[in-house]
C-alpha cells in the first residue's frame, strides 16, 4: 500500500490538464478553488492572475485564438463564472476552444437556494446557451469523463467553449484511481461523391467565388490553389482574414462589409463557402444577396440549412475538404478577368474611403510598414479595426484578430496578453478605442507584471464614436457617447507601463519599434483629430 496520500479531485484535475498539454491557466482564485491551487502547486502549469475574470476569459480566448490550442480559465463559482461569461460568449461566437473550469457550491446545496457563498441555483444553466457543453460533476469519476468530452469537442467538432463546474465537496474528495487523458478523435471528412460533385460544379462555373471564414484557418494553402486554378476571387470574413494572403491578386481581404464587394458577390454563379457562417457581423446586412449555387463546407451540420441553404453540403473539416477539392480540380483554365476585377474593386474601396477611414489608413499604413509580417494583431471593437479589416493587409491567418462575432468591448488587451503567452516568440500588438479600452484597462497591471512587451495603439476620438455616428445617421442627439476619459498616459504609467502620445508618422514608427524592446507594455495614444492624420 502506498504511504502517499491520494490526490484530491482538485489536484488530479490539474495533473490531467497537464496530460492534455495545458501549460497555462488564467484566473482569480477564491476559497472555492483552493484544491485547484494545491494542484497548481504540484504541476508545471503557469497560473496567470487576471484582475477580473472577464479578463481571464479573454486571455484564455486570446491564447486559443492565436495558437489553436485550448485556452483555460479557472474561476470560482457564482461571480467568477458570470464575470467570465462575456468572454465565453465571444469564444462561442467565433468557435474558439476555451475551457471554463469552475468550482460550484457544495453538492448537497445545489438548487436549494440556501443562500450559500457565491450561490447560483443552477450554475451551468447560466453558461449553457454559450457553450457546446456545460456540465456539473456530481462524483469524482465524472471529472475525467467530462474533461475527455471537452477536449474531444475541441479536437473533432466545431470548437466552441465548454464549462465544467465541480462542487467544492467533490473537489476535496480523494482520487483513488489514476486519471489518464483519452485519445482524441479527428474531424470528419466529406464523402468522395460530394467532393466529386463539388469539383464538377466549380469546373462548370462561369464566375466562381470563394468565401472563407475562421473555420478554414488551417486550409489556406489548398484554398489558395483552388482559387488560382479557378481564377476565383476570395472574400474573407474577419475571422478568415489572411487564410489566403491579403496581398494575393485574387484576395478581396475581409471586404464583405464593403458595398463594392457585396455587388460583386451577387454576380457569382457558384459560391464555395468554407468554414464561414456568412454572418451579419461581417457584412452588416442580415442576408447577403447570393444568386449563384452555394457549396458549403462546414464541420457544423446546423449551418447547412440556415440563411444560406446549401445546394451542396459538405459536412467536413475545412482543410480535409479543401485538400480533396484541390486534388479533384484538374485541367481547368482559370477565369481570366478576375485579377483585373479584384484590382478595380480594391481601387474603388480606396477611393471611396470616408474622411475618418482615411485617417485610420494613414496610421495603419505606418503600422503595416513598421510591424514584422508575422506580428499578431489583437483588436478591440473600434473604428480603427473596422477599417483595418479591409485596409490592413496580413499574409497568414490568425494574424488579424478582430472578434466581430460577439463584438464585445474590452477584448483587445486581454486577448493580446493571452496571445503573447501562447506564442512568446511572436510580436503581439493591440489596437483599441478609448471606450473599449476602459472595459478591461486593469489588465495593464497583469501585462506589466508579466513583463510583456505589447504595444497598445489607443485610437482616441474621445467618444463611443461608432455609436455617435449611428445616432447622427438617424438624427439622434448624442446620448451617452461623449463621457470624459481619464488621462490615459498617467493611467498607463500608474499601471507600470510606458506611455506616450504620438504627433507624427515617424514618432509612431519609433514608438512601436521601441515598445517591442521594452520589458513592459507601452500605451501609444493617437488622437484622431491630430494634424499628421490629415491626408
Ligand atoms: C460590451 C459592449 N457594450 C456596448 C457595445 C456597443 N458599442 C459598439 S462600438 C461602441 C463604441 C466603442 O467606442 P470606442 O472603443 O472608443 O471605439 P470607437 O467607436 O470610438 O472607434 C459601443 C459602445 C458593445 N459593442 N459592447
Ligand atoms: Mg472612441
Amino acid at each position: 500500500m502506498s504511504l502517499q496520500s491520494p490526490l484530491t479531485v482538485g489536484q488530479a484535475v490539474i495533473k490531467l490538464l497537464e496530460q492534455y498539454g495545458v501549460d497555462t491557466v488564467f484566473g482569480i482564485p477564491g476559497v472555492h478553488t483552493l484544491d485547484f491551487c494545491k494542484g497548481l502547486n504540484i504541476s508545471d502549469i503557469q497560473h496567470v492572475q487576471a484582475r477580473n475574470e472577464q479578463g481571464a476569459g479573454f486571455m484564455a480566448d486570446g491564447y486559443a485564438r492565436a495558437s489553436g490550442r485550448p485556452g483555460i480559465a479557472l474561476v470560482i463559482s457564482g461571480p467568477g463564472v458570470t464575470n467570465a461569461l462575456t468572454a465565453i460568449g465571444q469564444a462561442y461566437a467565433d468557435s474558439i476552444p476555451v475551457l471554463l473550469l469552475s468550482a460550484d457550491a457544495a453538492s448537497n446545496s445545489l438548487g436549494k437556494g440556501w443562500g450559500v457563498l457565491h450561490e447560483v441555483p443552477c450554475l451551468t444553466d447560466t453558461t449553457k446557451p454559450l457553450t457546446a457543453l456545460a456540465a456539473t460533476a456530481m462524483a469524482p469519476a465524472d471529472v475525467p469523463e467530462l474533461l475527455a468530452k471537452a477536449f474531444s469537442i475541441f479536437a473533432s467538432e466545431r470548437p466552441r467553449p465548454v464549462h465544467i463546474a465541480i462542487p467544492i465537496d467533490i473537489l476535496a474528495m480523494p482520487v483513488e484511481d489514476e486519471w489518464r487523458a483519452v485519445n482524441l478523435p479527428e474531424r470528419a471528412t466529406a464523402s468522395a461523391h460530394n467532393i466529386t460533385t463539388a469539383c464538377r460544379m466549380l469546373d462548370a462555373a462561369k464566375q466562381p467565388m470563394i468565401c472563407v471564414g475562421g473555420g478554414a484557418w488551417r486550409a489556406g494553402e489548398h484554398i489558395t490553389q483552388i482559387a488560382e486554378k479557378l481564377g476565383a476571387p476570395v472574400i474573407a470574413s474577419t475571422a478568415g482574414k489572411g487564410i489566403i494572403d491579403d496581398n494575393h491578386p485574387l484576395s478581396l481581404s475581409a471586404g464583405t462589409v464593403r458595398g463594392e464587394v457585396q455587388v460583386y458577390l451577387k454576380q457569382a454563379d457558384v459560391v464555395l463557402a468554407i468554414g464561414t457562417e456568412l454572418s451579419e457581423v461581417d457584412s452588416f446586412v442580415e442576408t447577403l444577396e447570393i444568386n449563384g449555387k452555394v457549396i458549403r463546407v462546414d464541420i457544423d451540420p446546423r449551418k447547412m440549412t440556415d440563411l444560406y441553404p446549401a445546394d451542396l453540403a459538405l459536412i467536413a473539416d475545412a482543410s480535409l475538404a479543401a485538400e480533396a477539392i484541390n486534388n479533384g480540380l484538374t485541367n481547368i483554365s482559370p477565369r481570366q478577368q478576375s485579377h483585373a476585377e479584384v484590382a478595380a474593386i480594391r481601387a474603388d474601396i480606396k477611393n471611396n474611403l470616408s474622411n475618418r477611414e482615411s485617417r485610420h489608413c494613414i496610421a495603419l499604413d505606418v503600422l503595416r510598414d513598421t510591424l514584422d509580417e508575422n506580428t499578431i494583431v489583437m483588436t478591440d471593437i473600434c473604428q480603427l479595426a473596422y477599417t483595418g479589416a479591409f485596409a490592413f493587409n496580413v499574409s497568414a491567418p490568425r494574424l488579424w484578430n478582430y472578434p466581430a462575432g460577439y463584438c464585445t468591448l474590452g477584448c483587445g488587451l486581454p486577448d493580446a496578453i493571452g496571445a503573447k503567452l501562447a506564442l512568446p516568440d511572436r510580436p503581439v500588438i493591440c489596437f483599441a478605442g478609448d471606450g473599449g479600452f476602459m472595459f478591461t484597462v486593469q489588465e495593464l497591471v497583469t501585462a506589466a507584471e508579466l513583463k510583456l512587451p505589447i504595444p497598445i495603439i489607443l485610437w482616441n476620438n474621445n467618444a463611443l464614436q461608432q455609436i455617435q455616428d449611428d445616432m447622427a445617421v438617424q438624427q439622434i442627439e448624442p446620448v451617452g457617447v461623449l463621457g470624459i476619459n481619464p488621462d490615459f498616459i498617467a493611467l498607463a504609467r500608474s499601471c507600470h507601463c510606458s506611455a506616450m502620445t504620438i504627433d507624427s508618422a515617424e514618432a509612431l514608427a519609433v514608438a512601436v519599434r521601441d515598445a517591442f524592446k521594452h520589458d513592459r507594455p507601452t500605451l501609444i495614444e493617437i488622437n484622431e483629430t491630430d494634424a499628421w492624420l490629415d491626408s
